[in-house]
């Protein structure tokens, strides 16, 4: 509370009222799991994206953007502020390295400051529609929403608090995922009940527990019973919800229409404060799994259901292009665009008829995807456009940073972030410009959960990106995946060590092929600046509250849980039914 009132006082001195009409407007456009394969301005000449190939055609293609962390929450949390997740306590040691349930207590501490806040300091209108996944409620007995966005600097959220899942499929033969690839799924929760039921058996039969007292546990693992077996059928309302704001306002989420309906909010949102200045942060839950489009993109790309996705988001970005234009904003609006890492690789469809078609993104030239260290997990499509400074048509191939927006969106909007506060990311805006070419990083690091998997370093002097693989995920032989765990694991029996670590010249093999010759005196002097930049970096890692612990991401605490309607948590929101005539 101090420090955000501090925050406000030391912004509101820094801005002076009248230079406030003359910020940019900010569209920050993040799509979820798209590989940087799927563009047509990053190379796909069959799949349609001309919205987005507009952008790069009128602004800057960045070729070599990296995620620090090739997971959904790690990248956001690191897009959102600037730092390295593991400076939040967003650095995972468990199996799992995103949070998985509206009913868990884990997320970004609202103690980090988003550009949202930043921004909104300054004057700025602000909103995020669509996904979140930061977290919902810390430990509470009531709710506290210490990590919804509304307490991350945005004045305004339609979205979900979570993610899109696979167990959000409203179609009839949609699936259930987790629990189709935990195999044994029943055996396990028979397995559970019969050695439940057996222990009561044997307390009552051995005279510890009284006839009344076996009664009331029988029922209660009747209980238990019904719920365990029901959790696909329950999952998908806990999971998939949507909030306006704190309100619980569609459960579960239908998705069908749920591009449009991101679409109007966004293309409202941007109408509404055409006056501006703001900061529209346009999430998709595409083009995650499980799949949807509406209508009008059933079925019409060249690329199946995904394909499908793809385009439907693209005339979405198209959308809202198309009115910043009639708006007479397009000069005026700093437009970025962005994946939150790779394309998932073990997305394959499991769906009758449709069985081994690809769900997930492509990565195109590059390896692996989704949750790998390879640059098919962290190089991300990245678009800026802004035309008073970014040359039309432009690109840049030096290696940048997701965590560049939030320094480059406080630079063009003359806000300053707080001294105190490490910042990883640069501010870019001159090379944007392309009046410095110089590039920004020596040094990126990639987290695969709370280890450090590889490092891409760029020296100060020559052309060539080089890349350091300390770690790298045990692959399913004959893929580019983990197809056993859906998403390859961090550590453990399911990584390979690399001493000396592998290096690669990412500049002329991009694709990974080919590791350089570590006994070479060059290629050991790269290892060791780079093995001393980690130590480097690892020392300016404070140890804060570790957000990924198991009581923290397991759904301990259902009063936490939204619920729009007790006892069955159903809902839907009415606002739109009519898509057919609605004017976007
Ligand atoms: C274009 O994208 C589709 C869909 O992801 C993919 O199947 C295809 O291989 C891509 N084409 C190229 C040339 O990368
Ligand atoms: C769908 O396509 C029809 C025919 O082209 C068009 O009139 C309608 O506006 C489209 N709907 C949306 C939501 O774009
Ligand atoms: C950088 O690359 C260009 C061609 O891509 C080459 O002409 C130039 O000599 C290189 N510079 C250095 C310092 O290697
Ligand atoms: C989506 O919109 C179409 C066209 O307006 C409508 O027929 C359909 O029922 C809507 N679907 C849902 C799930 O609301
Ligand atoms: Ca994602």
């Amino acid at each position: 509370m101090i420090v955000s009132g501090l925050l406000v006082l030391i912004l509101s001195v820094l801005v002076s009222a009248d230079d406030v009409t003359h910020k940019p407007n900010f569209v920050i456009i993040m799509v979820d799991d798209l590989g940087i394969g799927d563009v047509g301005c990053f190379g796909n000449d069959t799949i349609r994206t001309p919205n987005i190939d507009r952008l790069a055609a009128e602004g800057v293609k960045l070729n070599h953007n990296m995620v620090p962390a090739p997971t959904c929450t790690p990248s956001r949390a690191a897009f959102l502020t600037g730092r390295y997740p593991i400076r939040m306590g967003l650095a995972s040691r468990l199996a799992g390295t995103m949070f998985g349930y509206n009913s868990a207590i884990g997320g970004m501490p609202s103690s980090e400051i988003t550009f949202a806040e930043l921004l909104k300091e300054a004057g700025y209108t602000t909103a995020v529609l669509g996904k979140w996944h930061l977290g919902l409620h810390s430990f509470s007995f009531g709710r506290n929403f210490e990590f919804h966005p509304l307490n991350q600097g945005f004045d305004f959220f339609y979205g979900t608090p979570l993610t899109h899942m696979n167990e959000c499929a409203d179609i009839p033969n949609g699936r259930i995922s987790l629990i189709k690839i935990w195999d044994n799924f029943y055996l396990h929760m028979t397995t559970l009940n019969v050695t439940l039921y057996t222990i009561i058996g044997l307390l009552r039969y051995f005279g510890k527990i009284g006839p009344g007292v076996f009664k009331l546990m029988l029922i209660f693992a009747t209980i238990i019973a019904y719920l365990t077996y029901n959790i696909p059928h329950f999952s998908r309302r806990y999971v998939c919800v949507f909030l306006k704001n704190y309100e619980t306002v569609e459960q579960p989420f239908r998705l069908q229409n749920m591009t449009l309906r991101l679409t109007k909010y966004a293309t409202s949102f941007i109408e509404e404060n055409k006056e501006g200045p703001f900061l529209l942060y346009l999430s998709f839950l595409k083009v995650h799994t499980a799949l949807f489009t509406s209508k009008n993109f059933t079925g019409v790309s060249k690329h199946g259901q995904y394909g499908d996705n793809v385009e439907e988001m693209d005339w979405s970005v198209g959308r809202v292009l198309a009115k910043l234009d009639q708006l007479q904003l397009t000069k005026n609006t700093f437009v970025y665009f962005m994946s939150d890492h790779g394309g998932h690789v073990e997305e394959i469809s499991i769906e009758p008829g449709r069985e081994g078609e690809r769900e997930g993104g492509w990565n195109g030239i590059y390896k692996g995807g989704k949750a790998q260290v390879w640059e098919g997990g962290v190089r991300v499509p990245t678009i800026a456009r802004y035309p008073p400074l970014i040359p039309q048509g432009s690109e840049i191939s030096v290696p940048t940073s997701s965590m560049d927006v939030t320094p480059t969106l406080a630079s063009l909007a003359g806000v300053k972030i707080p001294r105190d506060v490490t910042i990883d990311g640069v501010d870019i805006t001159k090379l944007l410009a392309g009046k410095d070419k110089a590039p920004p990083h020596e040094f990126l690091f990639i987290y695969c959960g709370a280890w450090i998997h590889g490092v891409t370093h760029r020296p100060k002097t020559g052309n060539v990106s080089y890349k350091v693989v300390f770690t790298s995920p045990k692959l399913t032989p004959g893929t580019e995946g983990c197809f056993n765990t859906w998403l390859c694991r961090c550590h453990g029996e399911h990584v390979d060590h690399h001493d000396p670590p592998l290096v690669y010249d990412l500049t002329h093999d991009p694709s990974e092929r080919h590791p350089l010759d570590s006994t070479k005196n060059e290629i050991k002097e790269i290892i060791s600046k780079v093995h001393h930049a980690v130590v480097q970096h690892e020392d300016t890692i404070e140890p804060v509250t570790e957000q990924f612990k198991l009581f923290n991401v397991l759904p301990l605490y259902p009063w936490l849980q939204p619920c729009c309607s007790f006892p069955f948590c159903s809902c839907i929101d009415e606002d739109c039914e009519d898509w057919d005539r609605i004017d976007f």
